[in-house]
């Protein structure tokens, strides 16, 4: 409900106030304005945070004018916006983007310090919002960014967990879990509205009657209800003057909830049902590419797609808005199948609240939704047990047994007679238990459905939803992933940034395929130099970050060599490890001569799931093997690694520019897509990597130059796994292999225990599931090419500044260029 106001044509009640001007003077009065009378405390007496939290909000001041502004815009006429569905936005630190947006980084440096306060004192209070898992999260992240930078009208949907995700820290090498209480110094950034309450039920049971006018219809008599309150935060674009939504929801227990036991006397009781509604947005499910088919998160699923829904038609629209006209006011993109459940809740909002005709209300929602697809893992693809269905959203589980009852008519019709084909299709599975396929369920609903990379598009019309791609040819497209060239050049790579500027302009900022212009620069000496000036900055930068948060000495003058992603057997750290050993092991052993090995240091960070066993031991002889390794003299300056705690957003815009090297090793088929890799190629380090993924892409626009490729490619990896794969065959065979494996069997790396290295290798040995043991061979002779290139410096910075200049492609605005183009058809546009 609004409040009451002044008459819209009164002067003070029309659109929002104007920005403060962008001044040094300006600045500070907002500056001390914010800290004075926002946090009640004169400068003198203020804390960091303090400071940190009037910076925040003089910043989130400049951008509200504008944010109003974008609203009232999109309010006054009636485009089709794209609707985020997201389970994770992983945005990183805030501030460094919202300076950069409104071009007040200047401004701020100089008004702080005018106060006595560096800029850089602050920036390392900001916490950042850790609200995804990784890649999945981190692209929602970019997405919405470079929408709001190209104009285009979106709103992103997600949930608002109190917890994200865990911290990580290391005791005896183990990762251990720490509750990432990001809320706790308050968050400047958010916009919470707690009166806008949206109701959303659960449980109980449908009964059929008979309406006024003769039709049977359904009501659901929910089992209990939780409130939706809604958070906004700003998404601003690149200097262009817009600024987006991203809303994020928060549960709270409704009243009632609580009023009949409180009414009966159980205050305790009370305050514990209040704590079980609230518990829908408490945590991020720390699980990627795993799901674990929780009930609560089922609940948080549900939850955050039901706000969104009924938010989108009751506060985005007019009052007198017409639900048969969604298609032209919204397009859903569901961001994996995390939000699958927004198609049977559209469906019961139109037939049972609105009163649509089945058919009807199929027609709309037909229209209204597109897929993304982020995996190929069969156990990633997620499946709700029926009986949960039914116990948690009986009226949801209904209408999709109803889905599927049309949708396997349009099968049988199709192809008559094939039943088998009927029963692979279906939405609902029967084995190991009656469940919903989230991903069928997703496909027969959406316009398009998409993969996040040529290849994995390809597979996934060949294999995974090969069914569908024959049944729906045209449904199925590619949208190759993108990054943010905002937040991982410009802010991330100072130096990088102002060498492109320099030499070609400040417009590859939003217009990343301007980086082509440098290509002729890889051929000018003096341009090489720079470049590799700016790479010798970003190693002095991160060795102080590293020496700061970790207590890690970073050797001088190697090879920087990294590895940075989630912990999973298919992405093979295993692969990358064995290699260093196999190094370690050839100097220790005589076989290698040190002075023949290029120093080199490999940094890893990773976050395993914390219920992920043979992820958990990887760290584990991952911390062991760099603390023998690092202390060994007979390696030292030749070989080092590092594994700093906790890899989150804030670390990698600090070690990806300094990477000369980017891991991206994972078994051929298995990774959709990457996006790290494109961060590092951007940064002009050169990817060593398997044929999977974007890494496909990213050698066709580089060049095989400039590039290493090693490992069997997809077809090589399925006919192998048909042949039948024997991991023994190679350790028998190949001597370092074995060596390699035997040391760390023998318990070196481990203090002499050799059963804490036994999972580990046991599996190697007897299962490999990822054929680490199969690409072994191939990897090492790329590191020797590795090797041998880095010896020509020349040469190796002619390939990075190629990497650079050919990665334009890798920006997230051209993947938003072609959701639009392709699937969502919304306009651009300032
Ligand atoms: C998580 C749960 C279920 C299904 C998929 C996931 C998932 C996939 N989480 N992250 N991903 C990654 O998404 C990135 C963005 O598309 C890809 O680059 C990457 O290859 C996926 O592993």
């Amino acid at each position: 409900e609004r409040g009451a106001s002044l008459e819209p044509s009164h002067p003070l009640a029309r659109g929002p106030v104007a920005s403060p001007p962008h001044s040094v003077d300006a600045f500070v009065k907002e500056f001390l304005r914010e800290l004075n009378y926002g946090q009640g405390v004169p400068l003198s007496r203020s804390s960091l945070n303090d400071q940190y939290l009037a910076l925040a909000r003089t910043v989130r001041g400049y951008l509200t004018a504008r944010w109003l502004e974008t609203a009232r815009k999109r309010r006054s006429h009636t485009e089709r916006a794209v609707g985020y569905l997201s389970a994770e936005y992983l945005l990183g630190r805030q501030l460094d983007n919202a300076l950069l947006a409104t071009d007040l980084t200047q401004i701020a440096e100089d008004a702080l310090h005018a106060c006595g306060i560096e800029l850089d004192a602050l920036r390392q209070v900001e916490v950042e919002p850790g609200l995804g898992n990784g890649g999945l999260g981190r692209l929602a992240a970019c997405f919405i960014d470079s929408m709001a930078t190209m104009g285009a009208p979106c709103i992103g949907y997600g949930l608002r967990y109190e917890y994200g995700i865990f911290k990580q820290t290391f005791v005896d090498g183990r990762q251990i879990e720490i509750p990432d209480n990001w809320l706790s110094m308050g968050d400047p950034w958010e916009i919470a509205h707690p009166e806008m309450e949206v109701p959303v039920h659960f449980g109980g049971h449908t009964e059929r009657y008979v309406d006024e006018a003769g039709r049977d219809r359904v009501k659901w008599i929910h089992g209990w209800d939780v409130l939706g309150i809604r958070y906004n935060y700003m998404v601003p674009g690149y200097q262009n003057g817009v600024v987006n939504t991203l809303r994020l929801w928060r549960a709270r227990a409704t009243r009632a909830f609580d009023l009949d036991i409180f009414n009966a006397g159980d205050y305790a009781q009370a305050v514990r049902s209040q704590t079980f509604a609230e518990n829908i947005s408490k945590v991020l499910y720390p699980e990627d590419s795993t799901p674990q088919g929780k009930e609560l998160r089922l609940q948080q699923q549900y939850f955050f797609v039901a706000c969104s829904l009924y938010d989108f038609i009751k506060h985005t629209q007019p009052t007198d808005f017409d639900v048969r006209d969604l298609p032209e006011r919204i397009i859903f993109q569901l961001n994996d199948t995390h939000p699958v459940i927004a198609i049977p809740e559209l469906m019961r909002l139109l037939v049972d609240d609105y009163g649509l005709e089945w058919e009807d209300a199929w027609g709309i929602t037909r229209q209204c939704f597109a897929y993304t697809c982020h995996t190929l893992l069969p156990e990633a693809l997620e499946v709700w047990p029926v009986s949960l269905m039914e116990r948690l959203l009986p009226r949801h589980m209904e209408i999709i047994y109803r889905i599927n009852e049309g949708f396997l008519d349009e099968v049988r019709e199709a192809y008559p007679g094939d039943e088998l084909r009927v029963r692979r299709m279906s939405i609902i599975g029967d084995h190991p238990e009656r469940s919903v396929r989230m991903a069928h369920l997703a496909t027969v609903a959406s316009v398009k459905v998409n993969g996040v990379a040529e290849l994995h598009s390809q597979l996934l019309r060949d294999k995974v939803l090969n069914d569908f791609a024959e049944l729906w040819p045209d449904k199925f497209t590619n949208v190759t992933n993108g990054v943010t060239p905002r937040r991982f050049v410009r802010q991330a790579n100072p130096y990088l940034s102002k060498l492109i500027t320099d030499t070609i302009g400040v417009g590859w900022v939003a217009n990343l395929d301007r980086l082509e212009e440098l290509e002729v620069y890889a051929e000018d000496e003096d341009f090489r130099e720079k470049f590799r000036a700016v790479k010798a900055a970003n190693k002095e930068r991160i060795t102080r970050v590293l020496q700061r948060r970790d207590g890690i000495a970073l050797p001088e003058g190697h090879l920087l060599d990294v590895m940075v992603k989630r912990l999973h057997e298919y992405k093979r750290q295993s692969l990358k490890l064995l290699h260093i050993v196999t190094l370690y092991d050839g100097i220790i052993s005589g076989r290698l001569d040190p002075a023949s090995v290029t120093p080199r240091t490999v940094v890893f960070g990773a976050k395993a799931a914390p219920g992920y066993r043979m992820a958990k031991e990887t760290i584990y002889l991952i911390n062991s093997a760099a603390t023998v390794i690092n202390a060994d003299p007979r390696v030292e300056g030749r070989l080092f690694m590092a594994f700093p705690a906790n890899y989150n957003v804030t670390l990698a815009e600090r070690l990806i520019p300094a990477a000369d090297l980017s891991e991206q090793i994972s078994l051929a088929g298995k990774e959709a897509s990457g996006t790290g890799n494109m961060k590092f190629a951007l940064n002009g380090a050169l990817t060593i990597g398997t044929d999977d993924g974007a890494n496909v892409e990213i050698r066709r626009l580089v060049g095989d130059d400039n590039f290493f490729l090693f490992g069997m490619d997809e077809p090589q990896v399925a006919e192998l796994q048909a042949r039948g794969y024997r991991p023994a065959d190679y350790y028998e065979t190949n001597e370092n292999l074995r060596s390699a494996i035997n040391l760390i069997a023998s318990g070196h790396f481990t203090g002499g225990d050799r059963d804490a290295a036994g999972l580990f290798v046991g599996d190697l040995l007897s299962n490999d599931a990822f054929l680490a043991l199969a690409d072994y061979q191939s990897y090492m002779d790329a590191q020797a090419r590795v090797e041998a290139y880095y010896a020509d410096q020349e040469a190796w910075t002619k390939s990075a500044i190629l990497n650079v200049a050919r990665s334009g492609y890798f920006s997230s605005d051209r993947s938003m260029r072609d959701y639009i183009d392709r699937i969502w058809h919304v306009k651009t546009g300032v």
